[in-house]
């Protein structure tokens, strides 16, 4: 027996498995922990819970003059903006005019603990940007390159819905594979994998057991 293959009459039925942690390679450079935040769940929605007190979430302008669907926020040294004058990475938040929260440890063991499991090791994000969708809400086909660092993966975590993730190529009209990303599902984007178009669709309605009618994405960077 496999260390995930349960015996019939345990807790678990013969349609259920017992999926713990597992590592699902996506393309050179991506890596999906499924379920690499699970056991950590309840300290993280603790920690963003304290995070959006001090930094409320926020529908940003795009430089276009679009509020976005998805609201953020930011912790760490460094926050992301955006506005009519454009995307950058902001040691302040300028809603408040004070720093951003600091990352929280249990952020940064985590993130450490992704990037490692993918072959990045030392990762220090100075930045994570924190995503929430409601139903509706979604991100289209973009590429993150406002951060200095090209060499630091970018790591993702999903609690709450889940959600269709859209995951294309180098140029904006490659074709997008769909991958859904569910509570406590982790993403490492790195090397050649780091520079693709992704985006999210819209999110289907529905009610997480903890997390309520809504997605959290946070995502860490290594913007300086
Ligand atoms: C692939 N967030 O914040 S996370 C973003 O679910 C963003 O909220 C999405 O895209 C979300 O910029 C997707 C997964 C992700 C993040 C960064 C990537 C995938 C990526 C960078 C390069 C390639
Ligand atoms: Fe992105």
């Amino acid at each position: 027996m496999t260390p995930h293959q349960t015996p019939i009459g345990s807790n678990l039925t013969l349609f259920e498995e017992d999926e713990g942690p597992r590592l699902e390679p996506l393309c050179p450079g991506a890596v999906v922990w499924r379920a690499g935040a699970r056991n950590c769940d309840t300290a993280l929605l603790a920690a963003v819970q304290a995070v959006t007190t001090q930094a409320p979430w926020r529908h940003l302008i795009t430089p276009g003059g679009f509020r976005m669907s998805v609201a953020m926020t930011s912790c760490g040294s460094l926050g992301w903006v955006s506005d009519r004058r454009g995307y950058r990475y902001d040691p302040v938040d300028p809603d408040s005019g004070r720093p951003w929260p600091p990352m929280p440890a249990v952020f940064l063991g985590l993130a450490d603990a992704a990037a490692t499991q993918a072959g990045f090791d030392g990762f220090e994000p100075d930045a994570c940007l924190i995503n929430r969708y409601e139903p509706g809400a979604r991100l289209s086909l973009h590429q993150d390159r406002d951060e200095r660092d090209a060499h630091s993966p970018i790591v993702s975590v999903s609690l709450g819905l889940p959600a269709i993730f859209l995951f294309g190529g180098p140029v904006r009209s490659d074709p997008t594979r769909r991958i859904a990303l569910v509570h406590g599902d982790v993403v490492v984007w790195g090397g050649p994998a780091r520079f693709h178009y992704h985006g999210v669709l819209p999110l289907k309605a529905g009610c997480h057991s903890t997390v309520g009618e809504q997605r959290i994405n946070l995502t860490f960077r290594r913007a300086r």
